[in-house]
């Protein structure tokens, strides 16, 4: 194999709920640090204690903000996550691998909050082009809604306020995703993420040694 060390990559993964994205990216770490890479793994909103502090009021706060701030919100924490995270580990040299990014803005307050309504996603746009950070490679993991809840539900535990969002609300963020995939086929991989997990897990390594060896997608 003829990985080459120098690192210095940013991956995202996306997709709905239940998709898989943690598992994976836990694996996808353990499988590139094995390799000799240097790894920083890590999630959003989130990453920082500040994005943190947003990410509670965000998914678990009792009051909700108009669209607009709640785009804001999301941006300044990944702002907060990328200067202080992000863009230090990149210049260090590592591979980063963060558990949702930009792509999650553009579906879940896109489509899923905002319905596609194109105010919404023009918005959305100006402050991504403010922010200016986009992955190298994405790995959309796309599941059908009901594929997905079952999961979860078979997982348990505590319910956000976008899981807690009716199925309507989940087939517009997948369409926001697979939209996204479209638009931009350079970046984004579509994985199935009703394989199994080792299958998942094989196919998105398989793409990262492409990727690492120079050979584009
Ligand atoms: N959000 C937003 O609105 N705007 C933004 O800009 C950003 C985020 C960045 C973050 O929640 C929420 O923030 C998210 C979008 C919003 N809310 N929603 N909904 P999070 O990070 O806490 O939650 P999540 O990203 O949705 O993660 P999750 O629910 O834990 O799903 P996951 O990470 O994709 O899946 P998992 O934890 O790896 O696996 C879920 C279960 O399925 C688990 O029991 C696994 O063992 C099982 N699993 C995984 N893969 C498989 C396969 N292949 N087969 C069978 N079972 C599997």
């Amino acid at each position: 194999m003829l990985l080459d060390k120098t690192g210095g990559m940013f991956v995202t993964l996306e997709g709905g709920e239940g998709a898989g994205k943690s598992s994976q990216a836990a694996y996808l770490a353990e499988q590139l640090e094995a390799d000799g890479f240097r790894v920083y793994k890590t999630r959003e909103p989130g990453g920082t204690p500040a994005a943190e502090a947003l990410r509670h009021l965000l998914l678990f706060g009792e009051a909700s903000f108009c669209w607009q701030a709640e785009v804001m919100a999301h941006m300044a924490a990944r702002m907060d996550h990328l200067e202080q995270k992000i863009k230090p580990a990149l210049a260090d040299g590592q591979i980063v691998i963060c558990d949702r990014y930009h792509d999650s803005t553009w579906a879940y307050q896109g489509f899923g909050m905002g319905a596609a309504r194109p105010e919404v996603l023009s918005f959305i746009t100006a402050l991504r082009q403010l922010v200016a950070c986009e992955p190298d490679l994405t790995f959309l993991l796309d599941i059908p809604v009901d594929v997905a809840h079952t999961r979860l539900v078979k997982r348990g535990g505590k319910t956000d306020r976008y899981e807690g969002q009716a199925s309507q609300f989940h087939q517009r963020v997948r369409d926001g995703f697979l939209q996204v995939a479209q638009q931009d086929p350079e970046r984004v991989v579509v994985v199935d993420a009703c394989a199994s997990i080792e299958g998942v897990k094989k196919e998105i390594y398989r793409h990262m040694q492409v990727w690492l060896e120079g050979g584009g997608m």
